[in-house]
């Protein structure tokens, strides 16, 4: 039974989603090579129109927030105009769509702006090669100045000032998988000694000045939050982390988000210093509406949100293995499986 996916949820004032099938964020690598997205892009999204809620791949915020190929953007008058034509054709389906705003950090490479250098909290470099262009291994960051801090904070609220004149319903900003924001909130990544390292309070401060931006500027029913407790991805794990997101997330409860949204790609795992699973984690430190998200079926997810694990579920690799998703669980038909072969192609 999957019927309580397909009641309705009022997040705030402003927004209430037709169901609790959200698409998750995907990059697919498919912007042009100005960055803009195409119209391949503006099919591929319109035709999942019928999920509660799009949340776009995700787009960076400004040139040296890039870490892969052909990844859209939203800073250049050509983008706006781009994902003005995604946004008319999900809305033309009744569909709702938030953009996702990222900024790689250490993760990016001036291979793709012409740059010499990448900057992030801390000159700790993440090992590897960028994905698909395996000559390019990664550079040691130079450590953020407070005045690039301060731009940085800047270029993400003017980017979801871009992101509503593109009109999108809202932003998530992107605060996991190992990319910028999540890098003040680990210690592998964060060995500052200013007042955004060296402790839960100080790192914090960037993440939560970044969120306090965006709501000033587009309005608090408009803003979420995806972020990545566990670190499994880009960055290693280290338990004193812990107690940042305990932070963090006691913070946030003096905001009005939209949502929260955790960053994982299987939720069935269990982190010892975290008491349990991501979501699991996030409900019990959260009063914010949760999406869970990471390896979840439309049954196992109906069963979860029937027990008040969380609100609503984000539904990734499925997603793209099928357009239709949400008319398969509804009618009750099989979903075709993923498989990493199916993104090369958009559809
Ligand atoms: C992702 N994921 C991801 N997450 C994110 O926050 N921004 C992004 O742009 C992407 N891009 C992306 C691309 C691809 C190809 C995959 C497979 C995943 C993670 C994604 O949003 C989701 O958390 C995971 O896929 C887990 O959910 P599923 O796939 O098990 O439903
Ligand atoms: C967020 C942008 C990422 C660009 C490409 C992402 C492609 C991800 C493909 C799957 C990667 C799986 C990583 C899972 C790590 C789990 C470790 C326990």
């Amino acid at each position: 039974m999957t019927d309580i996916l397909f009641t309705p949820v009022r997040l705030n004032e402003r927004l209430t989603l037709k169901n609790r099938i959200l698409m998750a964020p995907l990059t697919r690598c498919m912007a042009d090579e100005a960055l803009v997205p195409t119209q391949q892009m503006v099919d591929y999204y319109a035709r999942r129109a019928d999920a509660g809620l799009i949340i776009s791949e995700a787009t960076i915020i400004r040139a040296d927030g890039q870490g892969y190929p052909n990844t859209p953007g939203i800073f250049t008058q050509a983008q706006i105009a781009g994902w003005r034509k995604v946004t008319d054709a999900v809305h033309e389906k009744d569909g709702k769509i938030f953009a996702q705003l990222w900024h790689t950090g250490r993760v990016a490479h001036p291979h793709f702006w012409g740059g010499d250098e990448v900057i992030a909290p801390s000159a700790v470099g993440v090992d590897g090669t960028v994905p698909r262009m395996r000559e390019l291994s990664y550079l040691v960051p130079r450590a953020a100045t407070a005045a690039e801090i301060a731009q940085l904070v800047e270029d993400y609220a003017k980017a979801a000032e871009n992101a509503i004149e593109a009109g999108f319903d809202g932003v998530e900003i992107h605060g996991a998988n190992g990319y910028l924001i999540d890098e003040f909130l680990h210690y592998e990544t964060n060995k500052r000694d200013d007042e955004f390292g060296g402790s839960p309070e100080n790192m914090v401060r960037f993440p939560l000045q970044v969120v306090d931006a965006v709501i000033a500027r587009i309005g608090a029913e408009r803003t979420a939050l995806r972020v990545s407790p566990a670190a499994y991805f880009n960055i290693e794990p280290d338990t004193r982390d812990r107690a940042v997101f305990d932070l963090l997330l006691t913070k946030l409860d003096e905001r009005e988000l939209a949502y929260l949204h955790g960053g994982i790609f299987d939720d069935s795992v269990h982190y010892d210093y975290l008491d349990g699973k991501v979501s699991e984690y996030l409900r019990r430190h959260s009063r914010h509406t949760l999406v869970g998200v990471g390896g979840y079926t439309a049954e196992a997810a109906a069963d979860a949100i029937s027990e008040d694990k969380f609100e609503l579920i984000a539904i990734g690799r499925p997603f793209i293995a099928n357009h239709d998703y949400v008319v398969r669980v509804r009618e009750g038909k099989e979903t075709k499986p993923y498989s990493d072969e199916l993104l090369p192609v958009l559809y």
